[in-house]
């Protein structure tokens, strides 16, 4: 096989396992394609929920003897409700297998690999390797340091203001790129919003006009729970799942109150006056959450960008001003010295209609 037929088909399965960002949670979504001659038998990616994975699925699909398979993550080694993925390659009488990226689950971590070699499979790695950790981060990042990425979504005048001083805030960008914040959020697991916004929008958060099928997670942090019950967020717990991250001095009336309405609740320790935020990213891994997406507001995304928590940033910048009496759309970072800022690189920039998105990511 020529490097770049590899190069194609290793491309192809990164695709297919980015369309399942956000719809795999707790687990990765991996793309898989099988080829042999140089002819694709299979394809697939991780299905819906985590399970079955990808190879699984594609190996079901074809008669995989003496074939390739391209795959975005080391095939699993461990037997869990689905069979290992390294031992059913092998089953299957799979010659070669192409991966991206190694797998640190400690479950696998490697042992993909040395059963794949010990079946007398021929393994080659790295392959897409950064192209596939990129996609993979939220995953990686869980399974690595036990938290989900975040990626803040910011929308402003050219100015950097999000709302008048009177608070006057809809509508700044146009409705194109409202409906790109929707397609964003349907590839994270999670959504996630300060209570500030929460009390001032009353937003929904869920997704529309996409014909969404599942919906991500939607996240309140909110200190002290003093969160207007009933709202549109309680009013649709049937449509998505709400968790909001309380303080410990949240009372236990409103705790209650808000576990009845459907919510999920996660006690976190405060930091000042914001719930700490690396702690309660902590407890949204742990609970399976790889991928967050944070709409706002300004001073939950500053306590994100100065804990150094944000890896990437999504910028709408509308044509207009509203000047220095308007709201910024980051809080305090509390900086003396420009070399304390966080920094980052440019990914992209596009016009969205009247408006330009600029994607930054964590240097
Ligand atoms: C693969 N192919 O498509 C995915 C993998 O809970 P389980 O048994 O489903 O195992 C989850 C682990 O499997 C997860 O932590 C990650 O290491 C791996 N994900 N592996 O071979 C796949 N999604
Ligand atoms: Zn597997």
């Amino acid at each position: 096989m020529t490097e770049v037929a590899d190069r194609r088909f290793m491309s192809l399965a990164l695709s297919l396992g980015r369309r399942g960002l956000g719809r795999t949670w707790p687990n990765p979504s991996v793309g898989c394609v099988i080829v042999r001659d140089g002819r694709i038998l299979a394809r697939a990616r991780t299905a819906d929920g985590g399970r079955p994975h990808a190879e699984v699925t594609a190996l079901a699909a074809c008669d995989a003897r003496e074939a390739t398979a391209y795959v975005t993550l080391e095939p699993c080694a461990h037997v869990g409700e689905t069979p290992s993925c390294a031992e059913e390659l092998a089953r299957a009488g799979i010659a070669r297998v192409v991966i991206a990226t190694t797998d640190p689950d400690p479950r696998t971590a490697g042992q993909g690999i040395a059963r794949l070699k010990a079946a007398g499979v021929a393994v080659e790695t790295g392959l897409g390797g950064d192209e596939a950790r990129e996609d993979l981060a939220g995953f990686l990042t869980r399974v690595t340091a036990g938290r989900p990425t975040v990626t803040l979504k910011l929308a402003a005048s050219v100015d950097g203001r999000i709302a008048t001083a009177t608070g006057e805030s809809q509508w700044i960008t146009g409705p194109l790129a409202r409906r790109d914040v929707h397609a964003m959020r349907a590839r994270h697991d999670a959504v996630l919003v300060g209570a500030g916004t929460a009390r001032a929008d009353d937003p929904t958060l869920t997704i529309r006009d996409l014909g969404q099928d599942r919906q991500p997670v939607r996240i309140v942090f909110s200190r002290r729970l003093d969160l207007p019950l009933p709202s549109r967020l309680s009013q649709s717990v049937e449509a998505a799942p709400l968790w909001i991250c309380h303080g410990t001095e949240a009372p236990a009336a409103a705790v209650a109150r808000w576990a009845e309405a459907g919510a999920r609740l996660f006690r976190c320790p405060t930091e000042g006056r914001q719930i700490a935020p690396a702690a309660a990213l902590q407890a949204l891994g742990a609970a399976g959450l790889t991928r967050i997406f944070c709409e706002g507001g300004g001073s939950l995304g500053a306590s994100l960008l100065g804990a150094d928590l944000v890896e990437d940033l999504i910028c709408f910048t509308a044509g207009t001003a509203l000047g220095a009496e308007g709201l910024p759309m980051i809080g305090a970072l509390g900086l003396d010295a420009l070399a304390d800022a966080p920094r980052f690189r440019l990914a992209g920039v596009r016009p969205i209609g009247p408006d330009i998105r600029h994607h930054w990511r964590r240097r």
